[in-house]
């Protein structure tokens, strides 16, 4: 049972994570676990488990569930407490721990490409409340993809305050320009995705060339390729981004190649 004077539920005070587990084994969960705890920290929020309690919580999560491939949603909300805002009115933090399957899109979508669309909403401004914290405030990506959705979009990517491409309502962005792997830094205030992290070593590892720096839209629109990357999206081509053909018009030959290297580490 979920208290409705839980503040996660009242105010969206709180943090979550998103894990997933590749044939009985769970992907960067340390990872995970280093960014829910930054996260926690970034909001004033002490999580009451050690990190190593909370990998073993997870994992026992896991293993009860009885999955082998599974999508695990810690969450922790700053607990019970009363209708008004003040935190210390919530003497014990919740802590949650969802295990189920995900799927985002059908296999057609990663075969032949995502049709995407700019949102009109903005991500929140790094300074109001930093979109490196994965907290329980989703609003501005969930506007983002419901005006997507009506636009007839798998999904949109969203730009940040200044106009620059920031991420997709759960994914990050990537294009390839000339040879080169491209994806805003986190530091311009974004979530620095663990994905987008394996996706960055795995191109380096292959000799590819890669460049954190600012993109726009004109760099999208005149990409080679570009694809996201998220925990539950994995690694998805897009086909079409504002009406432009990306490349050819469907997943072209690193996209490819990075989808296949993906596959093989998550198995590894
Ligand atoms: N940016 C944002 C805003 C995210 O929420 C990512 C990037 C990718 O990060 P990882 O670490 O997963 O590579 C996310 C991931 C969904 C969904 O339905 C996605 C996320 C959270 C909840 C749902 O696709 N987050």
């Amino acid at each position: 049972m979920i208290s409705v004077y839980d503040h996660g539920l009242l105010y969206g005070d709180g943090i979550f994570e998103g894990i997933r587990v590749y044939e009985g084994r769970i992907f960067r969960l340390v990872q995970h676990i280093d960014r829910l705890y930054a996260s926690a920290q970034a909001i004033n929020l002490t999580i009451p488990l050690s990190r190593e309690e909370f990998a073993a919580v997870t994992t026992e999560a896991v293993r009860r569930s009885g999955l082998q491939d599974a999508y695990i949603r810690p969450v922790v909300t700053r607990g019970v407490g009363d209708l008004g805002i003040d935190p210390r009115k919530c003497p014990k933090p919740t802590v949650i721990i969802i295990v189920d399957t995900i799927m985002v899109w059908s296999q057609e979508r990663y075969d032949q490409g995502l049709r995407v669309v700019t949102a009109g909403t903005p991500i929140p401004h790094r300074e109001a409340l930093s979109p490196r914290v994965k907290s329980l405030n989703y609003l501005a990506h969930v506007m983002a993809k419901i005006e997507g959705l009506e636009a007839g979009a798998d999904e949109v990517i969203m730009m940040d305050a200044a106009g620059n491409v920031a991420e997709g309502s759960g994914q990050n962005v990537f294009i390839v320009t000339k040879g080169t792997l491209r994806t805003p830094p986190p530091f311009a205030g974004i979530l620095a995705g663990v994905t987008r992290d394996a996706i960055l070593e795995l191109a380096r590892a292959a000799g590819l060339p890669v460049r954190e720096e600012i993109l726009n839209r004109y760099d999208l629109y005149t990409a080679d390729e570009a694809f996201l990357t998220g925990t539950a999206s994995e690694v998805a081509p897009i086909r079409v981004y504002d009406g432009r053909t990306i490349g050819a018009g469907g997943p072209g030959p690193v996209t490819r190649d990075l989808m296949r290297r993906f596959r093989a580490l998550v198995r590894a």
